[in-house]
């Protein structure tokens, strides 16, 4: 059974900022509740990862409020009872992006924002609220690596090769690069590279070929990556799962093993460590440089 909460004094000040402080069972070292204006944020304890016990949600899959057949974020605020019930510490929330659902959502077409089937943002922020108000954070996944090819972004980058999206994703006249990197998803596909008609190259995707790869060697897709997270993290989330990180960077010849073909492990690990500064400091280092 997890502790209820226990209102107590945990010395925040009472000048408005700050409307309510509570900690969530003290004794047991749970994050302190700080609700900043419209926000409830769940703060201390930085190691707080390191020993959560995650509940993985489907939102699609969960509870459906109003009777359409698919799981919704009011079906999933409505359970977060049950779910505290559980013991659970933190909730990590699978893709819930607009996107054609190609690939279960890991197919996003619009990172800042809700599917339609699963609710709004103003639901999503209210699970969140929710959840944080029984001392359970929210971890998002971000789907980092590529874009549904449905995204805006690609659709501007294939519209030309001189179109100013064309090098956030990653083209060639061939389809030869990279040699040797592990295909996937071998049934379907035959290689990483797919022709594009459009603009007549080849896009590089590491997975579904309706997946195109971000070009993170562009300073404008590593800005805006983390304008994406900073979006997530000032509503309030707790931290993000990152998908397919070993993918991120494309270099010949960086061959490691199986899994990590193809992708140099030292300028990825670098761009993580920074996000993952980012996550544990949030709310605290604004405005801020990206390496
Ligand atoms: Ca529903
Ligand atoms: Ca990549």
């Amino acid at each position: 059974m997890a502790p209820k909460l226990s209102r107590e004094s945990t010395g925040c000040r009472g000048d408005g900022s700050h409307q309510h402080c509570y900690s969530v069972g003290a004794e047991t070292q749970r994050p302190v509740i700080v609700r900043e204006g419209e926000q409830l944020l769940l703060k201390g304890q930085a190691g707080w990862y390191k020993d959560a016990i995650i509940y993985q949600v489907h939102v699609r899959s969960f509870s459906d409020s109003n009777g359409d057949g698919i799981g919704d974020f009011q079906g999933l605020a409505q359970r977060l009872d049950y779910v505290q019930e559980l013991g659970v510490t933190a909730i990590w929330v699978m893709p819930f992006y607009p996107s054609p659902l190609r690939d279960d959502g890991y197919d996003i077409s619009d990172y800042r924002s809700v599917h339609p089937s699963y609710g709004t943002l103003e639901d999503f922020k209210a699970f969140l609220s929710g959840a944080h108000d029984r001392g359970i954070r929210v971890i998002i996944e971000m789907v980092a690596n590529h874009t549904s090819d449905q995204h805006p972004w690609f659709l501007e980058s294939r519209a030309s090769r001189d179109n100013p999206k064309r090098e956030w994703y990653v083209w060639s006249d061939t389809d030869t690069g990279y040699r040797g990197t592990r295909i996937i998803f071998l049934d379907t596909e035959m290689s990483n590279w797919a022709w594009d008609p459009i603009s007549k190259s080849y896009y590089w995707h590491r997975f579904f070929s309706h997946q195109p790869d971000l070009n993170y060697d562009n300073p404008a897709v590593r800005e805006e990556m983390w304008n994406v997270m900073k979006f997530w993290l000032e509503l309030g989330v707790d931290g993000f799962r990152l998908d397919a990180v070993p993918y991120l960077i494309e270099r010949e010849g960086t061959m490691i093993n199986s899994r990590v073909q193809c992708c140099s492990r030292r300028p990825t690990n670098g761009r993580l460590i920074f996000v993952r500064t980012l996550v544990m400091r949030t709310n605290s280092i604004w405005p801020f440089t990206f390496p």
